[in-house]
């Protein structure tokens, strides 16, 4: 195991706090995976699915309380509350720490003490970091063994060394007034109690991945986003990378999967997966920027994903893989809406209860059989298009980074900033709209700056520093930012663009435009595509919906640019001056 003094005492101290009746150390081998699966069923954590049709493949129902991130519950805990900003719940760490250790005192009592060591990132690369996590909940483990590197190897790389994040997750009672997902970005500590959903307690995912993650990218000078990767190879076998920043439900993890329309397929262009959810990017030697994905599986929303929408990632969850929260069919399969059209007889819905196909109403998401945020937790060694590069350390060179949102009237299909300085002002400005699908008001802007509103471990002010200061840093080297939105609608409310496959013509505009190779028009936000550009073979399109969804309305952006003043006014003194001057730029703009 390891002899490391730091895990040591961390872990002597985590015993004497929870008192656990047994300890196991998680090692990442077949053998103690197989026994852990058993284990699950044995104790009811896990039903095992169809082993013929689904290969080591399982279900697993949460408390029905407890089926989803619990923002209003995340804490930044940093000694000064301006730290950690107006984007973040704050507690101080001294009264956070006590609180929870009162909570979580004593709560391993007749459970078992799971230590997992593991790698975000491949393991022993330079971009990647080590964390352990100690959990009371069988899930957890098997989860995290697919989501992240784990093995005994981590504690060979990690030595003697105290740069490693410590993660205490306890179900507890799963009680939800007791709930609370905490980060210590100052002592690389995350507690997590109360709750058995994925993106609480899979401490590497968000709270490690993101929010501490953040932290250390300001201090050490890299970066940590909530940013698919994809490669996009051309017919002469050039591969350029992209990260992209979507709030959630924009279609990161269809777009990470992309697969070309027809007519580039054949002639040669493919698209490969690094990453749906998360990227890491540091200054490689060559001065550029680059990037991996430290996670090492897909934890996917499973509603809407079936063989059109995403093949790729229906494909991924076809062996290994944990599904939460769907249906479980007769057959001994699983279910969501959106798979198919064919609504199961016979099965039990999410919450175990058997579920009746004529009482279901697509309008009411309280007839669904799986929840609106089931999910499945599959291997990335399982996606046909995953990269070559998504097991290498040295991590893919980011050509462009793109930021897009839901927005019916206002940004145009794609443009590209003025310059970095340009394009960090217009992740920081970012905002997705509400739709008719979810419950409240339609077409509420709200602003997610670079989609990391609830992912940000520190001041976002700061953030937007160190993007300014990483900038700097890049210079000339630096990747080309754009911004795209594939949710432009008609008078009668219609998606314009066709999204999903079709999106490939706009990413090729992207890289055309990093080669030098493609023409734009200035307009007040930025370089918008000559609509010649955009390729629309094979679509049924005319050019003058083309032009319609390219076009800068000055109305719309003068109302927009109000209301990033507004947003802008919460950061304070902290909103670097470069920013207030690029929104002073595109109010003059606009005339
Ligand atoms: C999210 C996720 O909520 O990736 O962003 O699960
Ligand atoms: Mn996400």
């Amino acid at each position: 195991m390891t002899k490391n003094p730091t895990v040591l005492k961390w872990l002597e101290e985590m015993k004497a706090l929870l008192t656990p009746d047994n300890v196991v150390w998680v090692d990442g081998t077949d053998e103690q995976r197989e026994e852990l699966r058993r284990l699950a069923c044995e104790l009811g954590e896990l039903e095992k699915l169809d082993q013929d049709k689904l290969p080591g493949c399982y279900l697993h129902r949460t408390n029905p309380n407890d089926v989803a991130r619990v923002e209003d519950r995340t804490f930044i805990c940093t000694s000064k509350q301006e730290d950690a900003g107006p984007t973040n719940n704050w507690c101080d760490p001294q009264e956070m720490y006590k609180k929870l250790y009162d909570i979580a005192r004593g709560s391993y009592k007749g459970r078992t003490m799971y230590i997992i060591p593991y790698s975000m990132g491949p393991i022993g690369s330079p971009l990647a970091k080590i964390g352990v996590e100690i959990t009371d909940s069988v899930y957890v483990v098997l989860n995290m063994l697919i989501m992240t590197r784990v093995s005994n190897q981590v504690w060979d790389v990690l030595g003697d060394s105290d740069d490693w994040v410590r993660g205490l997750h306890s179900r507890c009672e799963v009680n939800p007034e007791k709930r609370y997902i905490c980060h210590f970005p100052e002592d690389n500590t995350i507690i997590s109690v109360n709750s058995g959903y994925g993106g609480n307690v899979l401490l590497g995912k968000k709270c490690f991945a993101l929010r501490i993650a953040s932290y250390q990218g300001w201090k050490e000078g890299w970066m940590a986003e909530h940013m698919l990767i994809l490669g996009l190879e051309n017919p002469k076998g050039e591969v350029h990378y992209i990260a992209a920043a979507f709030p959630s439900a924009c279609g990161k993890t269809n777009l990470a999967m992309l697969i070309p329309p027809e007519y580039l397929r054949k002639k040669g262009y493919k698209v490969w997966t690094v990453g749906d959810d998360i990227a890491w990017m540091r200054i490689g030697e060559d001065g550029r920027l680059y990037a991996i994905n430290p996670e090492n599986g897909f934890f996917g929303v499973a509603p809407g994903t079936n063989a059109h929408s995403n093949f790729n990632a229906l494909e991924s969850t076809k062996k290994n893989t944990i599904f939460t929260n769907v249906a479980h069919c007769a057959d001994n399969t699983v279910w969501w809406e959106g798979l198919n059209k064919d609504l199961p007889e016979g099965a039990i819905d999410w919450r175990g209860n058997p579920w009746d196909p004529a009482k279901f109403n697509k309008a009411d998401k309280s007839t669904c059989a799986a929840h609106p945020n089931s999910r499945f937790t599959a291997p990335a060694e399982n996606c046909p298009c995953i990269s070559d590069e998504f097991n290498k350390g040295a991590g893919v060179p980011i050509s462009a980074i793109v930021f897009g949102g839901r927005r019916a009237k206002c940004a145009p299909l794609v443009y590209q900033s003025r310059d970095w300085e340009n394009g960090v002002f217009i992740g920081s400005a970012m905002a997705s709209e509400t739709t008719a699908a979810a419950a409240g008001a339609v077409g509420v802007v709200r602003r997610d700056p670079m989609a990391m509103l609830p992912f940000c471990g520190y001041h976002m002010g700061d953030y937007f520093r160190h993007w300014l200061e990483m900038g700097k840093k890049l210079g000339d080297k630096a990747p080309k930012i754009f911004n795209v939105n594939w949710f432009r609608t008609d008078d009668e409310g219609n998606f314009v663009w066709p999204g999903f496959g079709d999106n490939m013509r706009v990413l090729n505009w992207i890289v055309a435009r990093c080669e030098g190779e493609a023409d734009a028009t200035e307009t007040a936000i930025g370089y918008v595509p000559k609509p010649e550009d955009i390729d629309l073979t094979d679509l049924d399109m005319d050019m003058d919906t083309l032009k319609d969804i390219l076009t800068v309305d000055k109305d719309v952006w003068a109302k927009e640019a109000a209301e990033i003043e507004e947003h802008y006014k919460k950061f304070g003194d902290r909103l670097p001056a470069e920013l207030r001057a690029q929104l002073d730029t595109l109010k003059k703009n606009l005339g």
